[in-house]
């Protein structure tokens, strides 16, 4: 990754973005336009359509109506196999470029952002196009005289809600396993990072998919995104996001037609410190990049760390050098380890967590408060707050930024009460030597994913889904593949 190729696309006006309606660009029916801030320095660097309920209306229509025609889901699957791979090159051949792009729109330190961003999708892309000839349907244990088959089917249009952290990543994610069922999708990136995501989205088409078949929408969430989520015509909506709009989407569908929802919220993630663990130091540098990478906002950041009294004051003095040394500012310079926080909204919710968490008698022993103001972008030094109790907000609370709690626990009957005590359950770790431990807490700690001495990091070919308020239904792996097919019974007299 040569920074000069990188300054040379970041010094590109980006040109404005118009949705995506089968197959061609389309302005907004009220011609209306969205400012796009960008978080490194606070300017406006381009505007999208800003999408009405008739925009995501004419959407849902174009892709309902390329599902009943037959155009993608009767195509052979090594035809359609053949275009979601071609779309995977697509993406890697432009990977500098999609990165760069979506780093201006979102404020992710480069490095980061091209291996998971780009990366990442063309792996999920490729994974799911590589999967799909090898999904069979079933033949049940039947009395002699009847046949009974179980088929795979599409569910129809599926819109796909997707946040701003990992906007192509996350998009992969929803996108790799509905397009290679034979599904029609309609696109609703978020409003604060929609630009990567729109630009993957007509590289599809480039690479074959027919027009129609993956239409894209920009705009609020409370106007394109309430609508997707009240059509009568959307089969299943996928989400990633906040608990709050995750809960809109459970009531818009029993408002509607009761499409099936599948929601990835948020976390609490407890990183539990054992003093058995193999490796302190590693265990600190990890603990410190589980939470402060792309500045926090990351689903699965570890962003309460538990750790054995005995050790907890050497260890977090060690996460507190390692987060010192992260370099913070411009998420575009390769040398950057933590980029900008996504908007001056997210920015100042982040800020009021810190302060929060003082008036309930944490100590904020580094960080704590916005950096960089003179650059007009958004940045927050690493922030670490110890004497965080069982119920502060902090515990509590999903931040999305980088704001790491500790708490110190004696017992692994303790930390285990501690790492259940929030609602969330989406992923967390523990640090520890001895086999059976590490066993038992894979077992004891209510999360989608558990991590054993390591942070982060996990691959297409295993499932990331949430329990409790994190969510359900998975992403990832051939799990994620039954959120996007109908079931169906043949039952045959012969
Ligand atoms: O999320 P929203 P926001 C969490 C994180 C963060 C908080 C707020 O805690 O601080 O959410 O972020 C669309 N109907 N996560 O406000 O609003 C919206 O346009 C339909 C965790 O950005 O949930 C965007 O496309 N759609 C997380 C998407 O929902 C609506 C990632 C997510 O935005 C809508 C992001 C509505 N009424 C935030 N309102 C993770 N789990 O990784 C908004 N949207």
């Amino acid at each position: 990754m040569e920074q000069t190729q990188i300054d040379a696309l970041r010094a590109r006006p980006v040109a404005a973005f118009d949705h995506l309606i089968e197959g061609k660009y389309v302005p907004a029916s009220d011609g209306g336009r969205l400012d796009i801030i960008s978080p490194i320095d606070g300017t406006v660097m381009t505007t999208t359509a800003a999408g009405t309920v008739d925009d995501m209306q004419a959407a849902i229509a174009s892709a309902r109506a390329a599902f009943e025609d037959g155009r993608w889901a009767a195509q052979p699957p090594a035809a359609r196999k053949k275009v979601l791979m071609k779309w995977a090159d697509l993406i890697e051949a432009n990977a500098l470029e999609l990165a760069v792009l979506g780093v201006r729109d979102n404020g992710t330190e480069i490095g980061m952002a091209l291996k998971a961003e780009p990366g990442s999708a063309a792996g999920t892309i490729r994974y799911y196009a590589e999967a799909l000839d090898k999904i069979y349907g079933e033949i049940a244990a039947t009395p002699g005289d009847i046949l009974g088959m179980i088929h795979k089917e599409p569910v129809g249009v599926v819109g796909a809600i997707i946040p701003w952290n990992f906007p192509m990543m996350i998009g992969a994610w929803k996108l790799g396993p509905a397009l290679a069922m034979g599904n029609s999708v309609v696109l609703k990136p978020s409003e604060t990072a929609s630009l990567s995501l729109m630009r993957m989205a007509a590289l599809a088409l480039e690479a074959g998919l027919p027009p129609g078949v993956l239409n894209a929408i920009t705009g609020e969430g409370r106007v394109v995104g309430e609508a997707m989520g009240l059509s009568m015509d959307v089969d299943v909506l996928v989400f990633t996001g906040s608990g709050a709009t995750g809960r809109r989407l459970m009531e818009y569908s029993a408002r509607s037609n009761m499409k099936r929802v599948y929601l990835e919220l948020g976390g609490k993630s407890p990183n539990i410190v054992f003093a058995d663990a193999p490796d302190l130091d590693a265990a600190a540098k990890v603990a410190a990049a589980g939470i402060f990478r792309n500045a926090g906002q990351v689903c699965v950041a570890g962003s309460r760390l538990l750790v054995e009294a005995s050790v907890h004051d050497a260890f977090v003095a060690a996460v507190a050098k390692a987060s010192e040394a992260m370099r913070v500012g411009d998420p575009l310079d390769v040398n950057t380890h933590i980029g900008a926080v996504n908007s001056e909204v997210q920015l100042k919710a982040n800020l009021s967590f810190v302060e929060t968490a003082r008036a309930e008698g944490g100590q904020v022993i580094t960080g704590g408060g916005r950096i960089l103001q003179e650059t007009g972008g958004y940045y927050m030094a690493p922030t670490i707050v110890t004497g965080v109790t069982r119920d502060a907000t902090l515990s509590q609370k999903e931040v999305f930024g980088p704001v790491l709690g500790v708490t110190a626990f004696e017992t692994e009957d303790e930390a285990i009460a501690l790492a259940n005590s929030t609602v969330y359950g989406l992923a967390g770790a523990a640090w520890t030597a001895n086999l059976g431990r590490a066993h038992r807490m894979v077992r004891a700690v209510r999360t989608g994913v558990m991590h054993i001495n390591t942070y982060g990091g996990a691959d297409a070919t295993v499932p990331l889904g949430g329990v409790g308020q994190s969510g359900n239904g998975s992403d990832k792996s051939l799990h994620a593949i039954e959120k996007y097919v109908n079931l169906k019974t043949a039952w045959i007299k012969l």
